[in-house]
């Protein structure tokens, strides 16, 4: 299947040619065919560079594979199918919780996890291609500052934390060898820029170059309502990223991939950039994951209230699923366990936090642009192709589309799926909204970050006296990973609000 848009590879063009007759009526015809013709409304009166740029980007999206997905996407088959959807939660078989895990499993999976990363068999994936629009700030979201003493960025500490990682499997095994746990970090046009920037400005967090892979996702088009390209300007058609499913396009077609293969990667941990808590290469899930001979594994924490903005993990029509808290039915998202009445039903919240088998990496490629496009409604500003006005709507006029990363569940086998529940107030702390708003926002991220360290210094016997709610211990990943090594904390009293960044 053609894909969308091909991958600008950052072509700058020195001195744009105009494009010529052979090549600009084609591309008309191809246009007018699908109905999308209005994108050259202005063409014949763009200078050089503007047609040279226009002519650019038309060229990589095809017109007929917009019209279908958008087509798919603003009328989504009422098929009789729908009312026939079976909505049931995962069954005891496919899950797994560290909360009731015998401690010996948990241990023998983070052994196991450490000893595959101390083989170099496993890599990271962070997706950072989301434009963050809640949270209000126009840097990308790895770059913020959650007011932690330190003032470490999400990034800064998930490198830190890769970094520790790379370091307690190295020990394990004696430091007999390097141990490298690439990471591998999508981003998208308006991300890929400032993100590689601050990573080169802080040089790479003490990670190795050569094992930080920046690459980036492909963009859609968007649309208005009645399925029309939308202009930006007159010389450029607005697009926005493909979703975080965009990545398994991505991978391959930015050769991340065929980096993983070089380096004889096995497992895969993708995880969400907004979650100041997430175990980066977390050993025990890893080794869990591996455990099990599983194509993908996803963490999941227990659902915080009905209307929680999280995906819900699940079984449809059989098989493993997630539905999006932008899609779920109030009906489903409210029902309670009929064995549990005050729980809910469905409790199993997405947290993007997810393992893959390599080998399942390898082979979804060929159905990934495949995946169903989902519709967020946007007011997208753009120029009216019939008066040449550029209009900033006040409702939303159109939509953008984007694919889901969960939105390959559901080619397993439920036996070869597995989810993880984790500890919400270990594992997921996520930066959706701006200051101010209580919920989910950098405050929060930050308490929870402070009160994690104070319970890990409290548990390793030290002595923490808070002068105010607040104030907690920020503990450096690069002194103690998930809460271990804390041994020198023993007897000692901590002043919170404190830092711990070494040993001494
Ligand atoms: C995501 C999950 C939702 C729940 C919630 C919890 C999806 C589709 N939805 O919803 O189920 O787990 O998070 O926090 O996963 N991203 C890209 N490229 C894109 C769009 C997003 O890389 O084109 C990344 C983004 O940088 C972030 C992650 O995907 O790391 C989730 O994106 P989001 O925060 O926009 O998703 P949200 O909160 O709507």
């Amino acid at each position: 299947m053609a894909t969308a848009v091909k991958y600008s590879a950052h072509k700058v063009l020195e001195r744009p040619q105009e494009p010529t007759t052979e090549q600009l009526e084609p591309l008309k015809e191809k246009y007018k065919s699908a109905g999308q013709d209005h994108v050259f409304a202005f063409y014949d009166s763009l200078s050089t560079t503007e047609k040279a740029g226009l002519y650019e980007q038309l060229s990589n999206i095809e017109p007929g594979y917009i019209n279908e997905i958008a087509g798919e996407a603003l009328n989504p088959a009422a098929t009789k199918e729908q009312s026939k959807v079976s909505l049931q939660p995962l069954p005891e078989s496919a899950t797994a919780s560290v909360l009731d895990s015998k401690q010996e499993d948990l241990e023998k999976w983070y052994n196991s996890g450490l000893d595959l990363i101390a083989e170099n068999k496993v890599a990271v994936v962070l997706m950072a291609g989301g434009q963050g629009t809640r949270l209000g700030s126009t840097d990308p979201k790895g770059c913020f500052n959650i007011g932690l003493p330190t003032e470490k960025s999400l990034f800064q500490i998930q490198a830190e934390r890769i970094r520790k990682v790379q370091q307690l499997a190295s020990e394990k095994h004696q430091k007999e060898r390097k141990v490298v746990v690439p990471w591998y970090v999508m981003t998208s046009g308006p991300t890929r820029g400032p993100t590689e920037g601050f990573f080169k400005k802080h040089n790479y967090f003490g990670l190795e170059k050569d094992n930080v892979f920046i690459f980036e996702q492909g963009v859609l088009p968007c649309i208005s309502n009645e399925g029309k390209i939308l202009m930006e300007n007159k010389s450029k058609v607005a697009v926005a990223p493909d979703g975080n499913g965009g990545i398994y396009q991505a991978l391959s077609t930015s050769s991340a991939l065929s980096d993983m293969a070089k380096r004889g990667i096995e497992h895969i941990h993708a995880y969400c950039v907004d979650n100041c808590l997430v175990k980066v290469a977390d050993p025990v899930f890893i080794g869990f994951s591996a455990s099990k001979n599983v194509d993908i594994a996803t963490k999941a924490v227990r659902k915080r209230s009905a209307n929680e903005s999280v995906g819900l993990i699940l079984l449809k029509n059989g098989k493993p699923d997630v539905v999006e808290y932008s899609e779920i039915d109030k009906e489903t998202a409210e029902a309670m366990d009929p064995k549990q009445p005050d729980v809910l039903k469905f409790r199993a919240a997405n947290i993007v936090n997810h393992y893959y088998s390599f080998r399942f990496l390898a082979s979804v490629m060929f159905s990934a642009t495949r995946l169903p496009h989902h519709v967020a409604r946007k007011k997208i500003p753009y120029v009216d192709t019939q008066s040449g006005e550029t209009i900033k709507p006040e409702k939303p006029n159109g939509v953008k589309l984007e694919q889901f990363v969960f939105d390959v569940f559901p080619h397993l086998e439920l036996g070869k799926f597995a989810c993880m529940e984790v500890k919400r107030e270990d594992e997921f702390s996520p930066l959706k909204n701006a200051k101010g708003t209580g919920e989910d926002d950098p405050d929060t991220s930050k308490r929870d970050i402070l009160e994690q360290g104070k319970r890990w210094a409290q548990a390793a016997g030290a002595v923490v006296v808070s002068e105010s709610a607040m104030a907690g211990v920020e503990i450096s990943p690069l002194v103690s990973y998930g809460g271990e090594g804390l041994g020198f904390l023993k007897g000692r009293e901590i002043k919170a609000l404190a830092v711990i960044e070494t040993e001494t």
